[in-house]
């Protein structure tokens, strides 16, 4: 029988560059500050096994590159370990876990991105997870060259980008309209928020729907 999961799950989806660390630890730090018990993690990564596979699929460590199906699988697999040894624990306990990335990324990245069949990309996920589901998904939405030039200033050059960064600009035009078509798809776990804007309007917008959506936040209605 499965535990009761008191807590609360909500993840960050979207381009990279598009803040999603940036608005994680804000987001971790105001609920920190309101004495709720807080778990940040990211996707790929989370778990000793989930960060040696997320070297494994970003920048090529096993001197090959995994073809998409096999790319699919090991973003599952850490998931997996993840969920059941870090997300859903918290959850048990009360806690608030807030995860960069999760579920959705792999329908936006693999499929929408590399073209396989959402349907084997549900059942995928569903086995993963265990058929966990965020409360809340805040898709934080951001156009390609806007993106790019974030990256470009992180890393001096492109040329140190990762695996994912230096797909062409169609991959990343198709991976923006997946996320938004996931979130059309499911509006009530979804809230698109744009992020080409002044950070603190974005981190408004971010605690704002945190209240809208969770009852015991101080500030929620
Ligand atoms: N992937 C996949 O294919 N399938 C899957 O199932 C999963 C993942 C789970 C993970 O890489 C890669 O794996 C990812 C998808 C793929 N592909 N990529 N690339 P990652 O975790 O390393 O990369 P990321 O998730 O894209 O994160 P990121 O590049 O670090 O971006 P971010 O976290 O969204 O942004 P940030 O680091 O908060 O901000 C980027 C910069 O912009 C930084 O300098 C900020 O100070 C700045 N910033 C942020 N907000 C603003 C505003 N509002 N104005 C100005 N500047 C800003």
């Amino acid at each position: 029988m499965q535990a009761c999961l008191t807590g609360h799950f909500i993840t960050l989806e979207g381009p990279e560059g598009s803040g999603k660390s940036t608005h994680i630890r804000r987001l971790a730090d105001r609920l920190k500050a309101a004495d709720h018990d807080v778990v940040v993690t990211r996707e790929p990564g989370g778990t000793p096994l989930g960060e040696a596979i997320r070297g494994l699929l970003q920048h090529d460590t096993a001197g090959e590159s995994p073809v998409p199906r096999a790319e699919v699988l090991l973003f599952c697999a850490s998931r997996a370990q993840l969920v059941q040894t870090v997300i859903r624990p918290a959850l048990e306990r009360g806690a608030w876990v807030l995860s960069d990335r999760f579920a959705d990324s792999t329908f936006a990245y693999q499929g929408f991105g590399r073209g396989l069949e959402l349907a084997e990309l549900q059942t995928a996920n569903a086995f993963a997870t265990g058929g966990l589901v965020p409360d809340l998904t805040l898709l934080l939405d951001l156009d390609e060259d806007n993106a790019r030039r974030r990256i470009t200033m992180r890393y001096g050059t492109e040329a140190a980008a990762d695996r994912f960064e230096r797909e062409p600009p169609d991959f990343h035009a198709r991976l923006r309209e997946g996320f938004l078509a996931l979130a059309a798809a499911e509006p009530q776990r979804f809230r698109v928020i744009p992020s080409g804007r002044a950070l603190e309007d974005v981190a408004d917008d971010v605690w704002q729907a945190v209240c809208d959506r969770f009852s015991d936040v101080p500030g929620a209605t």
